[in-house]
């Protein structure tokens, strides 16, 4: 049955709060629960209709989760854990929103959550140590605590083409899906992007498209998903074992448990090493294909091993030579984020489905008709944007924050993000981000990153409440320093090495540093459980 949305809570919003937290993903709904167990009073605001962040917006065809359900999910309770029954490894879009509102109904969230409300701007009154939040229906509420649980990539983005509202035609953004869904039977469709939302998304339009012509500006490394039923002899394993499980993924790189390798991609025989990938291709799990050697994400020529083995997976898969080599990356594997697919390049075979090479003729503009390339001119009923989004900082500095002295965040940040841990910045006491940038956020499973900043920062409320303390921020020496330590362990990885969203290199004007922190989940973890258990050593309390 289709899902129905929440109805607009039938109170006002109050004055003030202990804490306002922006967003009900799956950030903002923990935050909420946890923050009502420690009896503190706490509001989220919601652009949605209903819960569910990410899988609430991003409801194109094909959109699924890219870590297995069992995996992605909530660790915090336990009865949840165990009764919940995910259907799919994979799980698609629609059975993960169903386990969000599942989520929301079961803590009874939903009475605390103010949704079809944006919050514009929150400012730091320095007199009275709290945050003014106020939002797009003219609300404002006070507020000891501002939580920004926005989510990394939530800020939707158009392409910088010309004519793009000239299309007489329908036009979709993967991140902006209609909820009654699109039939494209019999249209003409044309799509723009080739990152994880094209590529989940271009098989199941081709299926039903009369003709889709495929825009690609930079080609993803992607590997099937294997996606099938869960057996329930694995699943009553997993519920056996989830603590041991859980521990795992809190210590491992990605938030995803796997052997940690040890060897290198270039001390062993090609035919071992084809072995490996072959084996990584076929679990359908980007990790194991990722952590298949320890260099593969630091060292260009072990890189290029992997590189060589996909190329030629795409070559034995798509029938035309040609379309095969354009869908081949030439930067180095998992510098940008590789997908997961059911079917993609075989789509590439089929009549209807037509690629076309950016790189080779650049899209010149839209047209009341279609898109025009340097070479042709694209008639089409239907346009989607698959284009992605403003990545990691879209969110957080698309609303007004002000700290210390009015300071705007977009401005204390025009370099690029600044943060502690990825948690805080010195000048906007009292404020925290979930999965911010500088944070392993991105680079990991999701929901085991925001569980642990979601009970960080709840911790670190709770010990300012016990401590009779009012503020906690950053040092400004600390954060240099957080800053700095980002920057060297990407500088130190093949990251930096392609023009990807991690890097801003997908938002023109955007600086051009690489965002997440890639130390791994595991030892971010430990770092920031030691600045705790120093008395939240490099930020000043008062
Ligand atoms: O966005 P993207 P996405 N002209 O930025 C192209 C997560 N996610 O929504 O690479 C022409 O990756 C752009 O080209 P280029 C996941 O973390 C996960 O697909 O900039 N093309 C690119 O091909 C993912 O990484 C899942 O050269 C233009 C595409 O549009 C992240 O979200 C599913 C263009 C944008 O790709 C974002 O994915 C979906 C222009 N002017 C998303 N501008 C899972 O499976 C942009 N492009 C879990």
């Amino acid at each position: 049955a289709p899902l129905s949305d929440s109805q607009p809570a039938s109170r006002a919003v109050p004055s003030s709060v202990d804490v306002v937290v922006v967003g009900a993903g799956f950030s903002g709904m923990y935050l909420l629960h946890k923050l009502r167990e420690m009896n503190l009073s706490a509001i989220a605001f919601e652009a949605g209709t209903d819960v569910g962040g990410t899988w609430y917006w991003n409801r194109y065809p094909g959109a699924r989760v890219d870590v297995e359900s069992l995996a992605y999910s909530y660790s915090f309770s336990e009865d949840l854990e165990q009764e919940y029954e995910w259907q799919e490894r994979y799980p698609t879009q629609p059975e993960i929103l169903r386990y969000a509102r599942h989520v929301a109904d079961r803590f009874d969230l939903r009475r605390d959550i103010f949704f079809r409300t944006r919050v514009n701007a929150a400012a730091y009154d320095e007199q009275g140590r709290t945050w003014r939040v106020r939002t797009e229906h003219g609300d404002a509420v006070t507020a000891r605590f501002l939580v920004m649980a926005t989510g990394c990539l939530s800020a939707s983005k158009l392409p910088e083409i010309p004519g793009l509202d000239r299309f007489a035609g329908a036009t979709y953004h993967t991140a902006h899906w209609p909820h009654e869904g699109v039939d494209f039977t019999g249209l003409r469709v044309g799509i723009i992007g080739t990152g994880s939302s094209g590529v989940q998304s271009i098989p199941v339009i081709a299926e039903q498209a009369a003709q889709l012509t495929v825009f690609q500006r930079t080609p993803a490394y992607s590997l099937p998903a294997r996606n099938r039923s869960l057996r329930p002899d694995e699943v009553a394993a997993m519920k056996a074992n989830y603590r041991a499980f859980r521990q795992a993924q809190k210590e491992s790189g990605f938030g995803v448990p796997t052997p940690i390798p040890t060897k290198s991609a270039l001390e062993v025989s090609d035919e071992e090493r084809d072995a490996t990938f072959e084996r990584a291709w076929e679990s359908g799990s980007l990790v194991n294909l990722l952590t298949a050697y320890a260099d593969l994400s630091i060292d260009q020529a072990a890189n290029d091993t992997a590189k060589r083995f996909i190329h030629r997976k795409i070559h034995q898969i798509v029938e035309d030579p040609r379309t095969a080599a354009d869908l081949c990356p030439e930067y180095p594997v998992g510098t940008k984020r590789p997908c997961l697919d059911t079917g993609y390049y075989e789509t590439y075979n089929r009549e209807n489905v037509h690629l076309v090479n950016l790189r080779r003729t650049p899209i010149v503009e839209i047209t009341e008709r279609g898109i025009r390339t340097s070479d042709q001119a694209y008639e089409f009923d239907v346009i989607v944007y698959a284009t992605g989004f403003d990545a990691m900082t879209g969110a957080l500095t698309s609303v007004d924050i002000r700290g210390r002295g009015g300071a705007p965040l977009d401005e204390a940040w025009s370099a690029g993000p600044r943060t502690y841990l990825g948690i805080s910045s010195a000048g906007y006491p009292n404020l925290f981000m979930i999965t911010g940038p500088g944070s392993p956020s991105v680079l990991s499973n999701m929901v085991v990153s925001i569980e642990q900043h979601v009970d960080w920062v709840t911790d670190a409320i709770a010990y300012l409440d016990h401590q009779g303390l009012t503020t906690i921020e950053p040092t400004q020496e600390a954060e240099d320093a957080w800053v700095d330590h980002v920057n060297l362990i990407a500088d130190a990885t093949l990251y930096p090495k392609a023009n990807s969203w991690y890097m801003g290199a997908n938002v023109p004007g955007k600086p051009q540093v690489f965002m997440p922190y890639a130390g791994g989940v595991g030892e971010y973890r430990k770092t920031c459980d030691e600045i705790a258990a120093q008395g939240y050593k490099g930020f000043a309390l008062s």
